[in-house]
């Protein structure tokens, strides 16, 4: 069992990210299970929760002539444009039924600023406003963040990195993700992590380590 210098973050097991939801990550269901045999091995466990409002600059549907999956440039750089997903408060914006995380000690909900969106659980997009998870994590004893859920190139490799950058050690649980690989964002993703030092395992493995 991992205790109180590790932590499990299970990142947007959301039902708009599960195949039939509105931003379908494929074959994002199949995490589920494994995220769920991955927390009995945690003490700490942390969800976090994408969470827009309606009005959301990251909804193409908020852009007049624009359509999901292009791009934008906004003041902090480049937006991805997505199908409207997990609004504040929707059936699409709620955890999967089956994700069993009951002793997670904090859900960090993201991406509810109007104009800024948050991939990462750490740093939001203009790359200048922390969420809180960072320190919140420091304070409690935290060394090693431990990253699975969706999408493995979007928000698990944005938070992975940030808490790399944050000064903790980080391993990415390879077969508790699955990608949205948009142009190649896969690959680019994985480079990242691998330049910034993020281990990877599988879920066995993770739960085997002492
Ligand atoms: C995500 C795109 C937009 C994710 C969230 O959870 O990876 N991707 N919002
Ligand atoms: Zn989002």
């Amino acid at each position: 069992m991992k205790g109180q210098e590790d932590v499990l973050l299970v990142v947007d097991v959301q039902n708009d990210f599960m195949p039939d939801g509105a931003l379908a990550v494929p074959r994002g269901d199949e995490i589920v299970p494994i995220a769920n045999r991955l927390a009995t091995g945690f003490e700490h466990v942390v969800l976090t929760q994408d969470w827009h409002p309606r009005d959301h600059v990251s909804f193409a549907a908020n852009h007049d002539g624009r359509r999901p999956f292009e791009t934008i440039a906004l003041a902090y750089g480049e937006q991805v444009l997505w199908p409207v997903h997990c609004v504040q408060g929707t059936p699409g914006a709620a955890f999967h039924a089956q994700l069993d995380a009951a002793h997670a000690r904090l859900v960090i909900r993201k991406g509810y600023r109007r104009a800024i969106d948050s991939y990462s659980a750490f740093v939001e997009a203009d790359r200048r406003t922390p969420t809180g998870l960072a320190g919140y994590l420091r304070e409690v004893g935290v060394k090693r963040v431990w990253c699975c859920g969706l999408a493995t190139d979007y928000c698990v490799a944005w938070s992975a990195l940030d808490a790399r950058a944050a000064g903790f050690e980080v391993v990415l649980i390879e077969d508790a993700c699955r990608a949205i690989d948009l142009d190649g964002s896969l690959e680019r993703a994985l480079r990242q992590l691998s330049e910034a030092g993020v281990g990877r395992m599988n879920a066995e493995q993770a739960i085997a380590l002492p």
